[in-house]
């Protein structure tokens, strides 16, 4: 079964990509479609946009998409920058500029008043499938970034039940806990139901779902 990738980041497609290589499918991410532009992220919420996302690459490529959005969703902020997050400090903005105006919005909070959450939709369409999984993992953010793997907002947040940033993680462990492994942790059975119901598993290797 081939799968399309409906992102255009990178850091993204490797997360994604070790997350399922246990699953017979052949994944391609948009750099084998280069006809496929930017898909403008004009809705509301996290799921619209991921729908969105998953829809038009579905319609020009006539191959199951997956796609992912996800926002960093603090409490003390009222849920900013949530579906906002990539753009959170303007348009095209980096992630250091995101991470600048994080910390500097975050600056009069105490440690119990910097909660927050990653939230990850992801939509999976195809011929006749309209499906969504999510994944969201509780944590809190830092005073400053600490580590240098990872992307995005992953040097100021530490996850629940960690001391390390998921900067500081090394890709393994963020890919077995992060947010979006457990989106993709549902995504995997809907997949896995694709699979068998397309004859793709070997009669004696049914995956238990
Ligand atoms: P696509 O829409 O092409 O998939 P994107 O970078 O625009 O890529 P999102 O809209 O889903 O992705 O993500 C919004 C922002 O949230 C993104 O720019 C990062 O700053 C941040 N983000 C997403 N996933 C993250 C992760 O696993 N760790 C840290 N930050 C993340």
């Amino acid at each position: 079964m081939k799968v399309v990738l409906a992102t255009h980041n990178r850091h993204k497609v490797e997360e994604i990509k070790s997350i399922l290589s246990d699953l017979p499918i052949e994944l391609f991410s948009l750099d084998n479609f280069s006809e496929i532009g930017e898909i403008i992220e004009d809705g509301s919420t996290l799921e619209e946009n991921a729908r969105k996302k998953a829809q038009t690459v579905f319609q020009m490529t006539g191959l199951l998409s997956l796609a992912d959005d996800t926002g960093l969703e603090v409490e003390a902020l009222g849920g900013r920058p949530g579906v906002y997050s990539a753009r959170y400090s303007g348009e095209n903005a980096t992630y250091q500029q995101n991470n600048e105006k994080l910390l500097q919005e975050m600056r009069h909070f105490p440690p119990d008043k910097r909660l927050a959450k990653f939230r990850c939709v992801i939509s999976i369409i195809g011929d006749g499938i309209d499906e969504i999984a999510v994944g969201e993992v509780p944590g809190r953010i830092l005073n400053e970034v600490r580590g240098k793997n990872g992307f995005g907002y992953d040097p100021l947040f530490v996850p629940d039940g960690y001391e390390m940033s998921y900067a500081e993680m090394n890709s393994d462990l963020k890919n077995r806990l992060s947010h979006r492994a457990r989106a993709l942790e549902e995504a995997k059975k809907i997949l896995k139901k694709l699979i068998r119901n397309s004859g793709g598993f070997p009669p004696t290797s049914l995956p238990v779902l």
